[in-house]
């Protein structure tokens, strides 16, 4: 169907399509580049016309975080807005952690004004000069899909309808649209365009019967079959495909540095989250979803061992180097992927070894859970807090309303995670600073849930706190924030630790560069925009603690931090 919208310029044409093709958010960060934008709001606005809701976010790491947060908990893109080569330069690290997170999301930037005079737009500040680079997508190409700018009013639809599907075309990941201040400025007078969009949208993809044979007959008769994922959970209805495949033939499943809720944590498949133990004995690995099944340098599986890889791009084709091998490789949406072969495999299966191995990993999952169990329990009154206490916490709070966000330092084996989508790690890019944003774009994807943000009080300073409460008490989105408070980058510690394990830094004790003592207190950042913050540092009072900063976001609908002091490394 054509339909037709009464606009007065480009600028406002794209709010209008943006709306029209559901984007609901404009994540932005502005300059001089957003005047036309910022005209075609007020107008849009004052008419009461379509548009994305507009979002001031004061820092780029926190604006692309919360487009990441939006999308992994709706499958949906969002928009988001920086201002020409600096805030693309700003956002980089956000835009490395949403490619290498298959998260869809229209990243857009201004574009210096190209001619020096002579068109509505043209240049009239000092920085236009300056600000223009010979190659602005350059900055990002790397890690985008695709790259364009708009040029000319008469390609809008084509180029923003293109943009919103390459995004979300598996494998998914982050586009970079690039838009020149005399083209938003453009004058028209109506604006027409297709509703729903005619762009072609590739649709599930399910791998060939033969090689899905295959893989089964593999399957079937390895003794010591596992599963290694990482992040197969980014579509939710894989869980229970997975689940399906794994009962019908006793597979326990490791979630190895897992991003996602890949497998419910109390079922009794769940083989937990280290799988190098199994490494020795498995005669048969399928990963599912995973960058780095394991690490070669410090153990690899037998070399005689059979591997299944599943993912919607299984050689990773974005990295330049992976050598995991793979004597089968199933690519395809992973939930189709999946249910084919349990229904290929279940039929091949000798049941009594099935059974057998059930009752195996059954009894595995429960001393393990046991053994966290007792470890929370023989920390939990030491002081300063122990992380695993801290987790078994914020684990037990945990309900069917919760999605947790963590940004380094939660320990999700100390909690029971269930459902699909309900848990959310960073990136494996590792850019720091994506926790806050994330969080505050999963309370928008779904405000009826409880979003509670952990991270370490390193990652906390490169989330550009300052900005994430901001946005939090400007537009009313209510996250509990945890800092894991270490005063110290003990990621870096542990690396100097196995690195040089007798060496001078371990013997002297000096290991500069690690530490993040004087501590701020972290909890006046979050009062200063509003939001009730406390400082813990008596394990005993951390229940009644995250209990009341819970009610605070829940009930009061503020935001709420809490700074919880914990063992220093
Ligand atoms: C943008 C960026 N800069 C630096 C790093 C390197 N890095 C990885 S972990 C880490 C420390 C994280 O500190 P914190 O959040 O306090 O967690 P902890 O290491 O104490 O567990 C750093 C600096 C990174 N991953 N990303």
């Amino acid at each position: 169907m054509r339909k037709q919208a009464s606009v007065e310029t480009t600028a406002e044409a794209y709010l209008e399509l943006l709306a029209a093709r559901g984007v609901e958010y404009l994540f932005a960060n502005a300059g001089t580049d957003f005047a036309p934008i910022i005209e075609a709001y007020a107008r849009r606005g004052a008419q009461g016309q379509a548009r994305p809701r507009p979002m001031t976010v004061p820092h780029e790491v926190v604006a692309v975080g919360m487009a990441h947060g939006y999308a992994m908990v709706t499958g949906r893109p969002q928009a988001v807005m920086v201002h020409v080569i600096v805030g693309t330069a700003n956002a980089l690290g956000g835009i490395m952690n949403a490619a290498r997170s298959n998260v869809p999301l229209l990243f857009t930037a201004g574009r210096n004004p190209i001619t020096e005079a002579g068109a509505v737009g043209s240049r009239d500040r000092p920085i236009h000069w300056a600000q223009e680079s010979f190659d602005q997508a350059g900055i990002v190409r790397e890690f985008v899909k695709w790259d364009y700018e708009l040029r000319s009013m008469s390609h809008l639809e084509t180029v923003v309808d293109r943009a919103l599907a390459i995004t979300q075309a598996e494998p998914q990941g982050p586009v970079y649209l690039t838009l020149p201040r005399e083209v938003l400025a453009e004058r028209l007078e109506a604006f027409e365009y297709s509703d729903p969009a005619r762009a072609p949208r590739p649709g599930p993809l399910a791998p060939d019967a033969e090689t899905v044979a295959e893989a089964a007959r593999l399957l079937a008769s390895a003794r010591h079959p596992i599963v290694i994922t990482k992040a197969l959970g980014r579509d939710p209805e894989a869980v229970g495909a997975l689940v399906t495949l794994a009962e019908a033939l006793a597979l326990p499943v490791f979630e190895h540095s897992h991003t996602h809720l890949n497998f419910p944590q109390d079922h009794p498949l769940h083989g937990g989250f280290d799988s190098t133990p199994a490494l020795g004995e498995a005669d048969l690995i399928l990963v599912a979803e995973s960058d780095a099944p394991w690490y070669p340098h410090l153990k690899a599986p037998r070399p005689e061992a059979k591997i299944i890889q599943i993912g919607v791009d299984p050689l990773f084709s974005r990295y330049p180097i992976r050598g995991f091998h793979g004597d089968v490789a199933l690519a395809g949406t992973p939930r189709l992927t999946l249910k084919a072969l349990a229904r290929a495999a279940a039929p091949l299966a000798d049941r009594g070894v099935v059974a057998e191995r059930r009752r195996r990993w059954e009894s595995e999952h429960s001393r393990q859970r046991e053994a966290r169990a007792s470890r929370a329990r023989a920390v939990a009154a030491d002081t300063p807090i122990d992380m695993a206490w801290l987790s078994r916490c914020i684990g037990d709070l945990v309900d069917d309303r919760t999605i947790l966000v963590n940004e380094y330092d939660f320990d999700a084996s100390q909690a029971a995670f269930t459902r699909p989508g309900s848990y959310f790690a960073a990136s494996p890019a590792g850019g720091l600073g994506w926790g806050l944003g994330a969080a505050l774009g999963a309370k928008l994807a779904a405000p009826d849930k409880t979003v509670i943000c952990c991270v370490g009080d390193g990652a906390y300073i490169f989330g550009s706190p300052t900005a994430a409460h901001f946005v939090a008490r400007a537009y009313g989105v209510p996250v509990l924030f945890v800092v894991f408070n270490n005063r110290m980058w003990n990621a870096v510690k542990k690396a100097v630790q196995t690195h040089a394990s007798d060496g001078w830094a371990v013997k002297t004790g000096i290991m500069p560069l690690t530490e993040l003592d004087p501590a701020p207190d972290y909890e006046l950042v979050c009062r200063a925009s509003g939001g009730h913050a406390e400082r813990v540092e008596d394990p005993a009072q951390l229940p009644a603690a995250l209990e009341r900063a819970l009610r605070v976001v829940r009930e009061e609908k503020r935001q709420a931090l809490l700074n919880v002091i914990c063992k220093k490394p």
